[in-house]
């Protein structure tokens, strides 16, 4: 592992150096100003952290360290004989901020995989949940007994100079993204398979041996986890996965701890579950139509129906984003060249042009368009992976490459305990009043 580590630390050192300056001139200027209402509506558009791997832009949508969608498909290494990117790719854009070669590429391949073996008590832990739990308890319940295994925890107990963090932090997220398609693929077996597991494959990739131990051969299927687990790592700072992951972090729990906190803040049904509620939501649809083919005019009287019984309609608004998610548009593409006459996909792309004005004419969402969970079950279904509840965790395997690159730096930056100061509406009567001192209780 050492030529990764030993690059990524020469960058944090040169970082941290370049923060240092940045600071000591301009540590002063305000970045923004904050108004009551917001603090009310979820902090939205206040700035108040830093992430480095990734940034979102409202109408362009996600950037990892500068590059968008449609050219990091086109500039990331690929399997052989395969058209979409690497996730080991990805990973090491985000944490070196650099494209990677091939070469680059094969090294962390054969890192994960050396570094995959999840102790059997993991699986014990596992088999302990009824067969009722959803994934995603039996998935973090998983990832929080594999903490046994954490290096930065055990070196923590033992005694360990706050400039050394950095080191266990990277060794922690290494191994633990190389365990998690392992976790993943045991929870499906277990739960939708008889408890008929498969072996992991040591010559496959990273996203190529998750959809294996699925039980998925498909080359298609493997191609569409590549993409997936790309496109769904990270997503800047601010989002309830990543910010989740951030904050648990700085009170220096270790990786693992801090992952699965903010693998719970993605299984809510606002943020990652949005995919599963999305299928859901089609499915009971077509049920509720009798066909699998609904015509436009069937799906907006549904969507209104949705609206009408005080419900959100899946898949669609963002907190952030102000145009269509260029993660949905790369599912779609990804599905016009592998299943143009899918009738599920069909139906997705005639929701997407349906949505959109009935939205809009309520006046009061601000983005009518879809995101990345609006598109992703109908490709999952088209391979056979129809069990909806499941999809949540392959978002959160993929997320772990975005989180867990921005807790390296993190550690590598030495940031601090988050602590944002809260207050309560009595005391901002008093502000209100003139009394302004209660800010500083
Ligand atoms: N359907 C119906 N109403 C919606 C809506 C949708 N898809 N999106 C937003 N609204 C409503 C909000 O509930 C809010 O209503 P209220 O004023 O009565 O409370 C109003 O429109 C204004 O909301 P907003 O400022 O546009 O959005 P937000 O930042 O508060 O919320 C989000 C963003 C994603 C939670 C919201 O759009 C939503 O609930 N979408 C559906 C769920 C979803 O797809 N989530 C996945 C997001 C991506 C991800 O994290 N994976």
């Amino acid at each position: 592992m050492g030529i990764l580590k030993d690059r990524f630390k020469a960058k944090a050192d040169t970082h941290a150096a370049e923060i240092k300056e940045l600071l000591s001139k301009n540590g002063d200027k305000p970045i923004g100003e904050v108004k009551l209402s917001q603090i009310y509506q979820g902090m939205r558009g206040i700035t108040g952290l830093v992430s480095e791997t990734s940034l979102l832009d409202a109408q362009e949508g996600i950037r990892f360290r500068g590059y968008s969608i449609p050219e990091l498909r086109e500039k990331l290494p690929k399997a052989n004989g395969g058209t979409e990117p690497l996730p080991e790719g990805l990973f090491h854009l985000l944490i070196l901020g650099e494209l990677p070669t091939a070469e680059d590429v094969n090294f962390v391949t054969s890192v994960w995989q050396r570094r995959s073996h999840v102790p059997n008590h993991v699986f014990a832990t596992i088999d302990a949940l009824p067969l009722t739990a959803h994934p995603m308890t039996m998935f973090v319940t998983g990832v929080m007994a594999l903490q046994t295994e954490s290096n930065f925890a055990k070196q923590y107990a033992e005694g360990i100079s706050k400039k050394d963090y950095w080191s266990t932090v990277f060794d922690d997220t290494m191994d633990l993204i190389a365990r998690l398609p392992r976790i993943a693929a045991y929870v499906y077996r277990r739960k939708y398979k008889d408890n008929k597991h498969i072996q992991p494959d040591g010559l496959l990739d990273w996203a190529g041996n998750l959809a294996h131990m699925m039980g998925f051969e498909d080359e298609g299927f493997k191609e569409l986890m590549r993409l997936y687990m790309t496109i769904h790592s990270d997503h800047e700072g601010g989002n309830v996965s990543a910010h989740t992951t951030h904050l648990v972090g700085s009170a220096l729990s270790d990786p693992y701890l801090s992952y699965a906190a903010g693998m719970n803040g993605l299984a809510g049904p606002l943020h990652g579950l949005a995919n599963q509620e999305v299928i859901k939501w089609i499915f009971e649809l077509q049920n509720e139509i009798g066909t699998k083919s609904p015509t436009k005019e069937q799906i907006a009287a549904y969507v209104k129906k949705t609206l009408k019984e005080g419900k959100v309609v899946p898949g669609y608004g963002h907190a952030v984003l102000r145009k269509t998610d260029p993660r949905f548009t790369a599912q779609m593409e990804f599905s016009k060249k592998h299943m143009p006459k899918d009738p599920l996909v069909q139906t997705v792309w005639n929701i997407y042009e349906v949505v959109p004005p009935i939205l809009k004419s309520l006046g009061k969402i601000k983005n009518p368009w879809p995101n990345v969970d609006a598109h992703s079950g109908a490709l999952l279904v088209h391979y056979g992976l129809v069990e909806y509840e499941f999809y949540t965790v392959l978002f959160a395997v993929s997320r772990a490459l975005g989180v867990l690159a921005s807790l390296c730096w993190d550690r590598a930056l030495n940031l601090p305990l988050e602590r944002p100061k809260s207050v309560t509406t009595r005391s901002v009567k008093l502000w209100l009043e003139g009394k302004d001192e209660i800010w500083e209780g």
